[in-house]
């Protein structure tokens, strides 16, 4: 039995005593979850080595809890467990992931509604069922649609996306208070990736109770989790939970390395550590009682022989090797990209015409960008047919030379995001797509042909001649679509084979391409792009998450093509 499945467990003891009002005992249970969960050593081999004398020197875990484990490592189960969950068969870590809801709520819940699930929750909130029950209300069901909303179908995370434009305003408003000396951001949202549990935040400061009280009155916060001097822990409205730890500033380095992870790169520096005769932990490097590295992330790397590496690189996937051998790539920087190669405008299905996205993509510093509108198969996008393709290159001519009359120095490309149909065809004529600069094709229907179908269909789009990029090549939505099926390695094949590049589309419900299949596309010598897939000038801003995605994916500059400049980009395509 793992760390992790002890902690469940245990934490879900906690849960159920808090139903039945017990005092005392979920505030024991949380402590000893959180401490196995976060053990290096499994229990079980603990166990095995040292008996229940060993348990007993896990923090939080006494006598009883101790017990508990035992009849957990030796049977599978745990009597008392069972026995409360044949009374409360509800998914209690599930449906407490939700903002405002805490066991007791659950009881109620469970006890007026029969509710078991998130699935149970949502249809009595949407039924309006909430509402009416003793304590609640109109304002507390809308919160509770809102706390299920916000997060991704089926589970308790949410996306890079959604808590961006939080996680900026809540920083912003710590540093205007001059309470903290540093603040940042660790976590899986310093390693950027798609999916967040939660926002870790790490500080020093020189008035730290201070600096605690003004940040759990942070006006977003729902709830205080924690309050404590050196660590608090806030619960946003939407459910969002954000950490906030105060270190010493010569622990900085270590702690803001230890918090940002991922988990299994740490595991494996601590064992490099304990190798080196050192002992690594949030507090700093040390040898024996003293301090050896800790102010720096970048100390404590240098004195365990690797050099620095960037947050999205942290996934215990060959990088710490690559460190080692200062072989680490020298990936993608933020702001190389150049150019947006999947612009939509109100021709379709957009918001913004082609000058008002050509501005505000020249004010974000881009110096080109390609529209992309829908073709006509796409009929509820109002995509088009040849002649209005035609009409609009037209227009972007004009537009492109009043530019130039007016001295300003960005390009106007003329693309189309064309719909792959299910036979592989493309639906708008060659000899039209031979007169665009740029021709991107996507599907968005047929989503679910069988792999070796899916893979012909695609095999077939891309040996067009005309056909440029792929976009948005497994048409996934987080949390809303699985990907489609298909076989990757046979579509890289197709994809160099036919000089057409795979687009990482920066759209932060897509991230598509992501990570892996963008290292995939790297090992293979494949050419990526990088585009927001914007349908307003406002995302236009997503460029961002598309670079970090390619930043995972160890993609150099060299492997995305839109770090080019216009006129080497076409002449690259043509
Ligand atoms: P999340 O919140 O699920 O999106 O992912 P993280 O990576 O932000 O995970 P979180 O918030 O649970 O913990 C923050 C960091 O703390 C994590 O990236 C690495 C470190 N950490 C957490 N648990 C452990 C552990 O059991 N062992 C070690 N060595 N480090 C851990
Ligand atoms: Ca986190
Ligand atoms: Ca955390
Ligand atoms: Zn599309």
């Amino acid at each position: 039995m793992t760390n992790q499945a002890i902690a469940k467990i245990l934490r879900e003891m906690g849960g159920f005593y808090e139903m039945q009002d017990m005092p005392f005992k979920p505030r024991a249970y949380a402590k000893a979850a959180f401490s196995i969960g976060d053990l290096d050593e499994q229990v079980e081999d603990i166990y095995k080595k040292d008996g229940r004398a060993g348990l007993l020197k896990i923090p939080g875990v006494g006598r009883g809890m101790a017990e508990h484990i035992e009849e957990l490592l030796e049977t599978g189960h745990l009597k008392k467990h069972e026995q409360m969950r044949k009374q409360f068969p509800v998914d209690l870590e599930e449906i407490t992931s939700i903002a405002g809801i805490g066991p007791k709520t659950v009881k109620i819940l469970y006890y007026k509604l029969q509710i078991r699930s998130i699935a149970d929750l949502k249809r009595a909130a949407i039924k309006h069922r909430i509402r009416d029950l003793p304590g609640f209300g109109e304002r507390s069901e809308l919160q509770i649609l809102t706390g299920l909303n916000f997060r991704i179908a089926g589970s308790s995370r949410f996306t890079l996306g959604q808590v961006s434009p939080i996680v900026s305003r809540l920083v912003n408003r710590l540093k205007s208070s001059d309470l903290f000396d540093k603040l940042e951001v660790g976590g899986s949202f310093r390693r950027g990736q798609e999916t967040l549990g939660d926002i870790d935040l790490l500080a020093t400061s020189s008035k730290p109770a201070s600096a605690m009280d003004f940040f759990v009155r942070f006006k977003d916060a729902a709830s205080i989790v924690e309050h404590g001097e050196t660590k608090s822990e806030i619960r946003l409205g939407n459910g969002l939970q954000v950490d906030l730890r105060i270190v010493k500033s010569e622990s900085f380095g270590a702690a803001f390395q230890y918090f940002t992870g991922d988990k299994s790169h740490n595991i494996k520096l601590r064992k490099m550590a304990i190798g080196k005769g050192y002992k690594l932990s949030e507090y700093g490097l040390f040898k024996g009682k003293k301090i050896i590295a800790g102010r720096t992330e970048d100390e404590v790397y240098k004195k365990l022989g690797l050099e620095w590496m960037p947050p999205e690189l942290r996934t215990d996937t060959g990088e710490i090797e690559a460190a080692r051998a200062h072989k680490l790539p020298k990936i993608l920087e933020y702001g190389d990209v150049r150019g947006d190669l999947q612009v939509q405008t109100n021709w379709t299905d957009g918001s913004n015409s082609i000058e008002e996205m050509a501005e505000a993509a020249r004010k974000l510093g881009r110096e080109y960008i390609c529209i992309t509108d829908h073709t006509k198969t796409l009929y509820m996008t109002g995509g088009l047919d040849e002649k209005k393709l035609l009409k609009q290159m037209g227009e972007i001519d004009k537009i492109n030379s009043k530019f130039k009359r007016q001295k300003i120095k960005f390009k106007i490309l003329k693309g189309a995001e064309v719909n792959i149909l299910k036979d592989g065809s493309l639906d708008i004529k060659d000899e039209v797509l031979d007169k665009l600069d740029i021709v991107g094709v996507s599907i968005h229907s047929h989503f679910k042909m069988a792999s070796s179908d899916m893979t012909e269909r695609i095999t077939k789009a891309l040996s067009n001649p005309c056909v440029d990029i792929f976009f948005h090549p497994t048409t996934r939505l987080l949390g809303k679509r699985e990907p489609i099926q298909f076989e990757f390695t046979k579509i890289l094949q197709a994809a160099k084979k036919n000089k057409v590049a795979l687009e990482i589309n920066a759209h932060p419900e897509r991230l598509d391409l992501h990570d892996t299949l963008i290292r995939q596309a790297v090992d293979a010598g494949v050419k990526l792009v990088i585009d927001t897939d914007a349908h307003s000038t406002k995302e236009l801003e997503f460029m961002h998450f598309g670079e970090t995605q390619a930043r995972r994916g160890w993609a150099n500059k060299t492997d995305i093509l839109n770090t080019k400049s216009a006129d080497e980009l076409l002449k690259y395509f043509s």
